[in-house]
């Protein structure tokens, strides 16, 4: 990349960088779905309780894959899986301010950018250290294993936050279908690559496409590592990374990437989109922690997108208990 420094959009001054940006995003959700003025006037969680355009709001919220595959869902909520005493964001929130720069930077329009994007076909490629490199097609992807509901806790990078149930399997369990050889040790995504129809890709063009991020094969062995192929009960709409996508909890949001069309079994560190960009701001490991600042502001607090509310983060995004082990003595 030279020189030359792009910033990304997310990279806003301090000081705009807070509620209130996530207020002026919201304003334009709600008058995008057809709210009007009145309900951007009022305080976020009244606007938050406003029943939005249902018409809209289907398109927007829809599953990817039609209706394809509704038998599987919903899915049994595995219980071991909660947020404490933080509520579940609700959908049109969660589903309205999206990070997928394939369709567009811009958050609140993501979902209208990707409403239709074809997914059916989908293939994903599994390949490097495994016995027997194949395709999977969407059959295996959203029937070949059990799925299950879990409610996680998600952090951007970028201090917003919200609690979604997502719908899926372990990633453990597809990795150990794909037979890895004993000497693979990490694992790579790559995201969907078509840059013709992705306007996103296309405005951008300076930018490492495909997406693409890595996990050490023990974090994606670990248990809350998800594969993500539905949320709120139904199967994935496109804005949250159709038809599958990680779910990574205790790790920034970028670190769980969307519409995957690839899984490489490899022996050393794979790049990452956001490393490749700016080695100092997005590490590899990328843990959530509140205590190691971004070079550019503090990540010491988060705002809720459903609520509005200011909370501080939390080490591991709360996950501490089951993920810390594996980073002692590593600089992670
Ligand atoms: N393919 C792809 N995956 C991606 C991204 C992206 O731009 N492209 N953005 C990441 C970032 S920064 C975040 S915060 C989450 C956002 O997921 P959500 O929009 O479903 O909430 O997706 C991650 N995965
Ligand atoms: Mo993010």
């Amino acid at each position: 990349m030279a020189n030359i420094r792009i910033p990304h959009p997310w990279e806003l001054p301090e000081r705009l960088a807070t509620p209130e940006d996530i207020y002026l995003n919201r304003r334009q959700v709600l008058r995008a779905l057809g709210l009007g003025t009145l309900a951007a006037t009022l305080p976020l969680p009244l606007a938050c309780s406003t029943p939005p355009n249902p018409d809209l709001l289907a398109r927007g919220l829809a599953p990817a894959v039609g209706k394809k595959y509704a038998d599987r869902f919903p899915a049994k909520r595995n219980a071991k899986y909660g947020i404490g005493d933080r509520k579940l964001t609700p959908e049109h929130d969660a589903g309205g301010l999206n990070n997928f720069y394939e369709f567009t930077t811009t958050k609140h329009e993501v979902w209208k950018k990707a409403l239709g994007y074809p997914v059916d076909p989908w293939k994903v490629e599994v390949s490097g250290l495994v016995k027997k490199p194949k395709t999977l097609d969407l059959d295996a992807l959203m029937k070949g294993f059990p799925l299950e509901e879990r409610l996680y806790r998600f952090r951007c990078v970028e201090r917003w936050s919200m609690q979604v149930p997502w719908t899926g399997y372990p990633l453990r369990t597809l990795l150990d279908s794909l037979d890895p050889l004993p000497s693979a040790t990490h694992v790579r995504f790559v995201c969907v690559n078509d840059p013709e129809h992705l306007p996103g890709v296309k405005e951008s063009p300076w930018y490492p496409w495909p997406y693409h991020e890595g996990l050490r094969l023990d974090e994606a062995r670990n248990d809350l590592a998800f594969v993500v192929v539905g949320s709120y009960g139904h199967p994935l709409p496109m804005q949250h990374g159709a038809p599958l996508r990680l779910a990574i909890p205790w790790k920034y949001g970028y670190k769980g990437p969307k519409s995957i069309v690839k899984i490489e079994l490899m022996k050393e560190q794979p790049h990452t989109f956001w490393n490749v960009l700016e080695r100092k701001e997005y590490g590899f490991y990328s843990n959530v922690n509140p205590k190691k600042p971004h070079p550019r502001w503090s990540q010491e607090m988060e705002t809720d997108i459903g609520t509005g509310g200011r909370r501080p983060t939390l080490p591991y995004n709360g996950y501490g208990d089951q993920v810390a082990g594996m980073y002692t003595g590593k600089e992670a």
